[in-house]
């Protein structure tokens, strides 16, 4: 059975990725996160690590950023990819089964020590749900992060909403 593309990988990377389930999910064990509440004990899911992807996919020496993109609601986060690439895990499933909306899935993103919200580049506002598409570029992409505290509310309570 084809499954669909879950993750895209490309922009400046040798080899781009358009992975399913079952690419993410056939990711040799050593490299898989089994329970990502190791990191986050509020969390839960199985992920494979973000670096493991970078490898297959080989960033161009001139890539400095990374790209987060979540189409589904349109949110966007760049980061320094030195900083990111040993931290990231890209969780894909709970159990046998793909993760779901409520989770932030199909994928969702989590930064495996990330700082409180607007207090760095790995901060908690960086764990993207939904997300598409990893694109690394040259200079710094798109950041819809919110600035301050005002918009980061307005930010959860629509979040909120749209989940009722
Ligand atoms: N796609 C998407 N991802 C997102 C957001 C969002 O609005 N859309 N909010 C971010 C922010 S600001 C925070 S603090 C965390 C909150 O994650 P949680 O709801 O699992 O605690 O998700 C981040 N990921
Ligand atoms: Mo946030």
């Amino acid at each position: 059975m084809d499954r669909p593309t879950l993750l895209l990988i490309d922009g400046a990377v040798e080899h781009s990725l358009s992975l399913t389930f079952d690419d993410l999910a056939s990711v040799p064990e050593s490299d898989q996160v089994p329970d990502v509440s190791r990191y986050h004990p509020s969390r839960a899911g199985t992920g494979v690590m973000l670096e493991t992807l970078l490898e297959r996919a080989k960033p161009l020496p001139d890539a400095n950023y990374l790209t987060l993109h979540a189409d589904r609601d349109d949110f966007h986060v760049s980061i320094p990819l030195a900083l990111v690439r040993q931290e990231g895990i890209v969780v894909y499933r709970l159990g046998n089964t793909p993760l779901a909306t409520a989770q932030g899935g199909p994928i969702r993103f989590l930064i495996r020590d990330p700082t409180a919200c607007h207090t760095g580049e790995l901060d908690d506002c960086a764990n993207v749900k939904y997300l598409s598409r990893i694109e690394l570029t040259v200079r710094r992409g798109r950041d819809t992060r919110p600035a301050d505290e005002a918009a980061h509310a307005a930010l959860h309570a629509a979040e909120k909403d749209s989940a009722k």
